[in-house]
């Protein structure tokens, strides 16, 4: 890939040694965790081609759009409105927060103790090894975490971001109107960005494209229902990892294709594990692109991951945008009562969040909980507390694991995970 996009690469002013690096490690890690895999389905070809290609295929998509005067949106939130994006003809892309990689770099800035998403971020646009970062006309942050909150104040130094203030009692009638506020001030300010008015017909297309996202995306997490599960955790992470920077209509077309074959397997009682291989949800913090330390920890232990409830998961697509009415004002609301319903570990009292923990658990069938907070990350951390006492009371047991991008505590964490799966065997047993 390295000489076919050098020239572009260069055009978005990235540090193309360094880049090098990255994509070298990025390239063995993607071999060792997802190709070595067996019995995948066929139609995770297309998503292998889409990481094959994410530094440069889809850049270059991008960057053809940009150069028809189409804008380019990044993000790290799902509260970011994809669907008031789109119908503004503006694309929006989840940026690179995901990798050790560019940890060091923002911690040259940044105090060590930290949340390695939050370091990481900063250091990919620093260090101009993200060309997602690189391609984006404005960068859409949000007032979710205080980390996340200050270092958007750094990133605008470098790139235009835009801070969403999002209520910490979201799903209160006070917190609705506010965010339907929020709402109207962001069309302003992407109508402003991209010089296009957004209409109601506009924004209803918009919201039918991503809940046809959304859709598929749910129509493949219930498949993991099964028992076996005809989809890996790991290949299902993908998916939910490149939802946030794929073309929105080849994406759902090809998810929907994937759930074709999945339905077949399904069909056919094929799986990627045994029936008796333990049951785990994973909940927690986002993992973002290519986070898949505990999952590949999970999994090589002999557990079969089923759901992950997170915003790199359930917490993305449980819910769609459903409008009442044509008006553009019925349409702002509608997306103001689905994002409401996010459970993020930043609101409180968050006991939405425990409720869906439970019930995920129950409709998956999972027979255990890995809780993932990442280190430094106080909301999921301190959260931890009551979902483990919520979790107790269905009799689920519940694992803690805080850990950060390196791979230092990759030996602890799989000693760890395999004494919690053989609790888990010891009470099948019983
Ligand atoms: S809606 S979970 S994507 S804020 S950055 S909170 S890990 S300390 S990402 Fe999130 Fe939106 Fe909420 Fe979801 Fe913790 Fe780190 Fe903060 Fe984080």
């Amino acid at each position: 890939m390295s000489e076919k996009y050098m020239e572009m690469w260069k055009n978005l002013g990235m540090d193309i040694e360094k880049h090098n690096q990255l994509l070298g490690i990025l390239g063995q890690y993607y071999t060792a965790v997802y190709l070595s895999q067996k019995n995948r389905p066929k139609s995770m070809g297309y998503f292998d081609f889409v990481v094959s290609e994410i530094h440069g295929l889809r850049i270059k998509e991008l960057n053809d759009q940009r150069a028809k005067g189409n804008k380019v949106v990044g993000a790290f939130c799902i509260y970011a409105p994809e669907e008031l994006t789109y119908a503004a003809n503006a694309t929006m892309v989840g940026l690179c927060g995901g990798a050790d990689f560019s940890v060091p770099d923002a911690e040259a800035i940044l105090p060590r103790n930290l949340c390695p998403l939050i370091k990481s971020f900063y250091g990919f646009k620093l260090n101009r090894t993200c060309p997602y970062f690189q391609s984006s006309d404005l960068v859409v942050g949000e007032t979710t975490c205080d980390g996340k909150k200050k270092v958007y104040e750094l990133v605008n130094e470098l790139i235009p971001t835009y801070v969403l203030e999002i209520p910490h009692k979201p799903d209160t009638q006070k917190g609705k109107e506010f965010w339907y506020k929020e709402l109207e001030a962001f069309q302003a300010e992407i109508e402003k960005l991209t010089g296009n008015k957004i209409t109601a017909e506009k924004l209803k297309a918009s919201i039918e494209l991503i809940n046809n996202k959304r859709k598929a995306l749910k129509r493949l997490q219930d498949l993991r229902a099964k028992n076996p599960s005809p989809i890996s955790g790991l290949d299902a992470l993908l998916i939910f990892q490149i939802s946030f920077n794929d073309d929105p209509v080849r994406f759902t077309a090809k998810v929907n294709e994937l759930c074709e074959e999945l339905e077949e397997r399904v069909h056919n009682g094929v799986g990627v594990t045994s029936k008796d291989a333990p049951r785990i949800m994973i909940s927690g913090c986002p993992m973002a692109i290519p986070n898949w330390k505990l999952h590949s920890i999970a999994q090589a232990a002999g557990a079969s991951v089923v759901v992950e409830e997170s915003c790199v998961g359930t917490r993305y697509f449980t819910d769609v945008v459903e409008p009442k009415g044509e008006s553009l004002h019925d349409l702002l609301w509608a997306i103001v009562e689905k994002y409401s319903q996010i459970p993020c570990a930043c609101f409180t009292p968050n006991n939405k969040r425990l409720d869906s923990i439970t019930t995920l658990a129950k409709q998956f069938g999972a027979q255990g909980v890995i809780y993932y907070t990442l280190q430094n990350c106080h909301d999921y951390n301190v959260e931890g507390i009551k979902v483990e006492r919520a979790l107790k009371v269905e009799g689920l047991p519940m694992l803690k694991i805080e850990t950060d991008y390196t791979m230092g505590d990759s030996e602890q964490i799989k000693t760890r995970v395999e004494a919690f799966l053989e609790i888990i065997e010891g009470k099948k047993a019983h």
